[in-house]
This record gives C-alpha cells, structure tokens and sequence, in this order.
C-alpha cells in the first residue's frame, strides 16, 4: 500500500475511469484529499465516500455539458415539481448508467474492498412515502435516459420517512437522519437562494401609469437554499439536476436581535423558520390540515417557480411567452398553490395584466392526480390561508370568480352544478387543491386507464364535460434500469444473452423472449436465477426477523404502504385458513408457502398499526407450530423501502396486488414484480387491469368484484354479517382473530378489526372478497405443483411487461402533455 499512496499522490490527478489502475489510484488520492483519511487504515465507510467523490466530479463534469446544451438548443424544458422523490441509494445506479462497474470494482478489489458492501453503506435516502415519491425518481431516470430536458424540484428534508422497527409486534418509529453521516451527493448552492414570505397584509394602490398594484408586506420570510443532486440516465450524455430546497432563516433577524435586544428570543424564532425542511409528511392518505405542511407546500413552490423566472429571463424577455419554453408538471395537488403563486409572480412582481398572466399559467402547469380516496384529496382552510398566504386566498378568489361565470354559462341555471364546481366548499368554508389545479392546468391525467375513466367518470364529471379532451390517461411504469438491471443482475444478464442488451432503454424488446417460455434449458435457468434469488431474500430475512425459510418454497409477498384499501388483512385471513387447513390435514398435496408482507403505517392510523401487529402475532403462532413449520411460515418484513425492495423483488414468486377495485390508482410494485418473473394474484384494480390485458388472462390470477360490481353490491345495501353467515371458514377465521387465539394474552386485542368488518360496514369488502380469494390461492397452488408451467407462465410475465417501462409513460408525457423533443447532445 505504501508505494501506492506515494505514486499515487504523486501522479496525474485526472482518473482515466476505463483503467482499473488509474482508478485505483484516483480512489486513494480522493481518500486522501477529499476525504482526509489515511488510505492504509480507511473501512468501508471511507472508501465509500471516496469512491462517491470520486463519481461526483464526473457527474459534475458531464452535467456542465448538459446545461450548456440546453441553453444552446433553447428547447422547451421540462419542470417536475414533487413533495418527494424516493430515489434509492445513488452509488451503483452511478456506476451502471456510467458502465464503470467492472473497472470500479476491479480496482476496489485490489484495494481489498469489496463494492457491494461500500454500496450498503450509503444511506437510502427517503424523501417519500410510497408510490408518488417512487415515480418521481423513476421519471427523472427515464428523462435522463432519453435526453429530455428534465429538473425535478422538490425538498430537502432533514428527516426523511421514519424508519420502522417491531418491537413486541409492533412498528417502531424512528427518526430518519440520513443526512448524519454527511452526503457526499449533494452541491449545496449558498447562492442561489430566493426570499419565501409568509402572514403579512397586502396594500393596493395605483402606480404612475394608473395601473392597480397590489404589495404583499409586513411578510415573515424564510430563504430557501438550493441543494442539487445530478441525475444520471442510462448510457446517457444528458445529467439532469434535481434540485431540493432546504430552509434557512431569512438575514432579517439577524439585523432584527441586534435592534431588539433579544438576542435568545430571536435565535429562537430563527430555528422555527428552519422547521419548514426538516422532517416529511409519513402519512400518505389522510389529509391533517396542518399549517406546518401547508407552509412546507408553499416555501418549495415559491423557491422552485421563483427559480424557474429567473432561469427564463437569463435567456428570454417576455413572460407571456413563458409557456412556449417550459413546462411544468405538478406531482398531485401538494404544488397546487404554484397555480396562484405563478400569478402573483406575473402580476405582482413583473408587471403582466390579469388575463395575460392567466393565459400563461393555464398553458404552463399540467397536474398529475394520484388517488381517488376521498380523504387524500386536500383542501385548505380558508381562515387558514387568509392568515399565512392573504395573497394567494385574494388570487384564488378573483380565478374563482372568472371560472364560476363560465361555469354559469356553460350548465345555466344548474346550482348544484357550481356549488360542486365551486374552488371554495362553502359548507367546510374550504378551498378545493384538486379543483384548483384542474382549473390552473392544460391537462389533468391520471396514472392508469382505470384510474382516469373513474377520475372523468365519478370524481370529476362536470370538469371533465366543460373541458373536453383536458383529462388525459397515462399510465404509470417503472424503470428497467434500476427494477431489473440492478437489483437482478442474474436474470438481467441472462436476457441480455438471450435477446441482446437494448431492452435496457427500450423495454418493449423483452418480447423476444416470449419463444424462450417454451425452451426448457432457458426455463432451467430462469429457475435456478429464481431461487438465487430466493436464498438471497431469505438470509435478508433471517437476518432481519430471525425466521428461517426455505427457498424451496412458495414465496408469497405483499410489500406496500399498510392500508385498509391495499387489504393485507384479507391476505392474512387466506394464510390463517391456509393454518387450519393444515393443522386438520385438509389440504391434500400442500404447497409450502413463505408469506411476507411489509411496510409502513402512518403513525397516526392506528388500525393499519394493528395489521401490522397482528401479522406479527401471527407469525408468531404459526413460525412455532412445528405440525405446520414445513409448510407454512409468515414473516413480517420490517422497514420496508427502496433498498429493501431491491432484495425482496427479485426473490417473490406470488405478487400480491389484492385492493378493493376502484381504490389503487394505479400501482407500480405489480409492474415491478412481473418484470421479475412473479405471477401476479390480483383484483381488476388500477394497472392490474392493463397487465393482465398484456400478460394475457392465462398468465394471471384474477379475483373478486370487479368496480361495477363493488358499487352494484354497496348500492344494494351491503350486508358483511350475510356473508359471514353463508361462508363457516370464513366464520372461523374472524373467530380466531377476534378471539385472541392469536393474542392470549389479551383476547381482546383485535375488536377494532372485528368493529370496521361489521359495525363499519366493511367498506372495502374484505369479507365480500374472501371466498373468491380462497379459490384462486388454490388455483396458484396447483399451478406451483408444476414447476415446469409455472416457470413457462413466468417468463411470459417478463416478456410481457414492456409497456410498463417509465420510459413509455415519459415518452407519453412529452408528446401529449408537454410538446418536450429529447435534446440533441
Ligand atoms: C398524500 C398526502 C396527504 C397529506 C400528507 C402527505 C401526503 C403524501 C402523499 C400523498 C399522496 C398519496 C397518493 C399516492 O401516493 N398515490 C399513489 O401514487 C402511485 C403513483 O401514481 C400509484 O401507483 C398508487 O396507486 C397511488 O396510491
């Protein structure tokens, strides 16, 4: 090592990244400079970071290339403005989108380091709650990839997503400090920083031309700071920048304490401004209300469009040409209020007319909406918004006033209609985000076709019949890149030797590989991957819970945000009918299964909490009734989130996506499954549909009622007491749960369960779905006694998925929505 430290201090600084050698020592002159560790003693940890700065310096490198392009080419951007982006661990999606695996880890190698374990030790950075945040991250990779121009704005959260332990059966929350350690990704941009006012009083005067002017004053401000992290696409020369606001105190106070003479008082004043970034929202789908979260919305919109201006006018005069040269996406509603703020920028600030500033802003924005469930949708109070953002209460008043009247003449005389219509809901005297956003935008899409009819059909008919041709579908994918390249190198090499390597940014390649289904060496193959794959994922278990499983049986898995809709109660009464079968011998010919379900329950939602606990008490029962423990096993996987999902993926072979239909929107675990060789066993619910449309009817597991029939059953005066009446395994199942067979130590632990099935009416029809659940469990048994037709089904699975490539749904995006070109570089 010594001789190494000296040549390589010594030597050129430039790393030719395609030579192990230089790389080797490019890695210890980074230990040495950047990081100030001395090579001969530094662990994982250190290398880690020195290899990161290291990747960091191309990164910036390239991007600088990248933004010279734009400004050169002056093509339309692209602004994607999200509350979260959950983009995983930035290491090895790196090194893959740069090709600089092999020689990275050729070189760590002969440093005695071994890559992967340098991998594990970046924090998974959690800036989102499940679903939304994941396609933010998988978006920003495909435009990347395909060389759009893309930036993504959002926050820089102090605490991420809490991570979750079980102690005593039960989740655990723990504050997620992934910034502790340092992070070695991010350019923290102390120049570049706007002023974001909050409470205040507006004052209206007319200027020297007789213009009415409106000031917003007497504000409190806070300074958002820009931190940017590079964006990498797959064997793309385009870098993209997602760009995350963090919160500082504005220098106001500094000048003010010297004033007051309350230096302690103004100090603490200071760090409440700071609260605005520092922890994200855990909850997913329930709305609270809360200030502090319709401060955090506000502080990114403003910081981003503010930003957004300013980029415009380096290179552009008029701003009522804004929309011709840029886009901007809202990720849901949580940026809605960027429809006023806009306004206000174009009005207050640079000058334009009413009518003009609303011609702009309606041709800029295009809103994503992401749930039909009727507690998710988010509205403000009134009194609330009139306190922090006057402004922005007045604006949205005034757009109110104009859409009403069209609203008037397009259905006369229809009251109800405008009172539906209305931004403001005079009975809860609050305002509407989704109608504001449908109002701000050019189009509105929903992210699978289920989803959009049900959003055109049910939720939002009359905006839909005013606007014709507004609400457009586009539904949801994932990226290949990261959700088969590199969280199944095995299974992605063997594609790539069987059908060449361009599947890798055209996904829809994978159909050459339907043929092979029929081709038993490659079937023998694809198993053995399979079951890699499995072992992988039961050590992560083993590690994590302490329960042994067994590769060799079915792996059944359900990994998702805890919510009555996704239903992994109703999972659980299949594996606790499955526990009786056993124990009585009444299953001939069983197929030992390995059921895992993970993920996080909001805090505050105490019966998703209750789930959780009682899949624990569950596993607990079962894992130690050795008359079934070669059969049957249940674990509960903790802390589920990107990194996690990666080993768990690949390692499933029974994909549960089992919602009450008209609730998941869409759903993006159920593509990433299949793309791994998982069957699916499902309801006709969000992109479920459009898979088994793909996969074809023989290659999945439907069951349960479809939408129609929900809505048919609930109108006709659903009875869960009836059901349970008519079916006795069912009748016992709930016997058990509710009788403390589970829980002896308190037999009363789960009424709440045994309360929302019957006195609550079992809204999503749990019980209604049971039998047929039952069924089609028994139908995926038998088809897993034959190995040789499941594996045959399986490949079809992954030959299939093409469309469900993120790089579909963004190549949908530029051209319906946004009117983007890939960039020429
Ligand atoms: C809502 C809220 C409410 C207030 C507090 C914080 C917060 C954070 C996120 C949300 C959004 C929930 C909507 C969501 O995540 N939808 C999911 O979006 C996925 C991507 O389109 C889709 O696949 C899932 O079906 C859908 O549930």
């Amino acid at each position: 090592m010594d001789h190494l430290v000296k040549e390589a201090l010594e030597g050129e600084f430039r790393v030719n990244m395609h030579d192990a050698d230089s790389i080797q020592r490019g890695l210890i002159s980074y230990m040495v400079r950047v990081v100030g560790h001395d090579p001969r003693s530094a662990g994982p940890r250190q290398w880690f970071m020195a290899l990161a700065y290291m990747v960091k310096g191309i990164l910036s490198e390239r991007g600088m290339g990248t933004s010279r392009a734009q400004y050169g080419q002056d093509t339309r951007r692209v602004y994607y403005l999200s509350m979260e982006f959950l983009t995983g661990r930035r290491l090895m999606k790196h090194l893959l989108d740069f090709g600089l695996e092999t020689n990275v880890r050729e070189a760590l190698d002969a440093l005695g380091q071994d890559l992967d374990e340098l991998a594990q030790q970046e924090p998974d950075p959690a800036l989102g709650n499940g679903g939304l945040g994941r396609l933010a991250a998988c978006f920003l990779d495909s435009m990347a990839t395909h060389r759009y121009p893309g930036h993504g704005y959002g926050i820089h959260y102090e605490f991420g997503m809490f991570s979750q332990t079980i102690e005593d059966g039960q989740q655990v929350e723990h504050p997620d400090n992934w910034l502790q350690g340092g992070n070695p990704w991010e350019f923290v941009r102390y120049s570049v920083s706007y002023p974001v006012r909050f409470n205040g009083r507006i004052v209206c005067f007319k200027d020297e031309s007789g213009r009415e002017r409106c000031e917003w004053v007497d504000t409190n401000n806070v300074n958002a700071i820009a931190y940017d992290l590079k964006v990498t696409g797959y064997d793309s020369p385009v870098i993209s920048n997602l760009r995350l606001w963090s919160a500082r105190a504005s220098t106001d106070f500094d000048l003010r304490f010297f004033n007051e003479g309350n230096y302690i008082e103004a100090v603490k004043d200071k760090t409440t401004s700071e609260t605005l970034s520092k922890v994200l929202y855990p909850m997913d789908s329930t709305v609270l209300g809360q200030e502090l979260r319709l401060k955090q919305e506000y502080f990114f919109v403003s910081a981003s469009l503010q930003d957004i201006i300013a980029r415009y006018l380096r290179v552009h005069e008029d701003l009522r040409l804004l929309h011709e040269k840029i886009a901007i996406q809202l990720n849901d509603t949580h940026p809605a209020l960027a429809v006023p703020e806009l306004m206000r920028l174009l009005i207050d600030v640079h000058g334009l007319e009413w009518d003009e500033a609303w011609s702009v802003t309606r041709e800029t924005f295009c809103y994503t909406n992401h749930t039909l469930l009727p507690e998710a949708l988010e509205t403000w109070p009134i009194g609330m918004l009139e306190h922090v953002l006057p402004r922005h209460l007045e604006i949205i008043y005034l757009i109110n006033h104009d859409h009403l009247q069209q609203v008037r003449f397009r259905f006369p005389g229809e009251m109800e209609v405008l009172r539906k219509m209305s931004l403001v809901d005079e009975n809860t005297q609050r305002i509407r985000m989704a109608h504001l956003a449908i109002v701000g935008s050019k189009r509105v899409n929903g992210v699978a076709a289920l989803h959009t009819r049900l959003l055109r059909e049910k939720v939002f008919p009359e905006f839909d019949e005013m606007y014709p041709g507004k609400f457009v579908n586009v539904t949801n994918g994932v990226t290949q890149r990261r959700w088969l390249l590199q969280c199944n190198p095995q299974l992605s090499d063997l594609i790539t030797e069987a059908v060449g390597a361009s599947w890798k940014s055209d996904l829809t390649a994978l159909h050459a590989l339907e043929p092979l289904a029929e081709d038993a060496a490659f079937r023998e193959r694809f198993n053995a991957i399979k079951l890699a794959n499995k072992a992988r994922l039961a050590d992560h278990l083993k590690e994590q819970t302490g329960y042994v499983v067994d590769p060799a049986s079915m792996f059944d898995v359900q990994v998702k945000r805890i919510h009555e809709y996704k239903r992994q109660l109703l999972n659980l009464m299949h594996v606790i009918h499955r526990y009786t079968l056993l124990r009585e011998g009444r299953l001939d010919d069983p197929v030992p299964r390995t059921v895992v379900i993970g993920g996080k329950a909001a805090p505050g939602y105490w019966l998703a909490k209750q789930i959780i606990r009682l899949t624990c008490d569950v596993a607990l029962t079962i894992n130690n009734d050795r008359a079934v423990s070669d059969r049957l096993k249940v674990v509960f996987l903790p802390n589920y989130n990107v990194s996690n999902a990666e080993i768990t993926i690949p390692g499933a072979n029974l994909s549960e996506q089992i919602s009450t239909a008209g609730t998941e929107a869409s759903g993006t675990g159920n593509m990433k499954f299949a793309l791994n060789g998982a069957l699916t066993i499902g309801t006709l619910d969000g992109a479920n549909i459009e898979i088994k449309e793909e996969v074809g009817d023989d290659n999945i597991f439907i069951f349960g009622l479809t939408t129609e029939q929900v809505t048919e059953t609930k109108r006709r005066g659903y009875n869960p007491w009836k059901v349970v009446e008519h079916d006795a395994d069912l009748k016992r199942v709930l016997d058990m749960i509710t009788s403390g067979f589970f829980s002896p130590q308190q037999v009363n632990r789960y009424s709440a369960i045994r309360d929302t099935l019957f006195d609550g009416g079992d809204q999503y029809m749990v019980l209604a779905d049971f039998r047929s659940y039952i069924e089609t469990q028994a139908k995926v048994d038998a088809l897993y006694r034959d190995p040789d037709a499941w594996a045959r089904k399986a490949i079809l699975n992954v030959a299939r998925m093409g469309l469900f490539s993120s790089d579909r749904s963004i190549q949908t995006y530029a051209k319906e929505i946004w009117g983007a070109e890939p960039m020429d570089i």
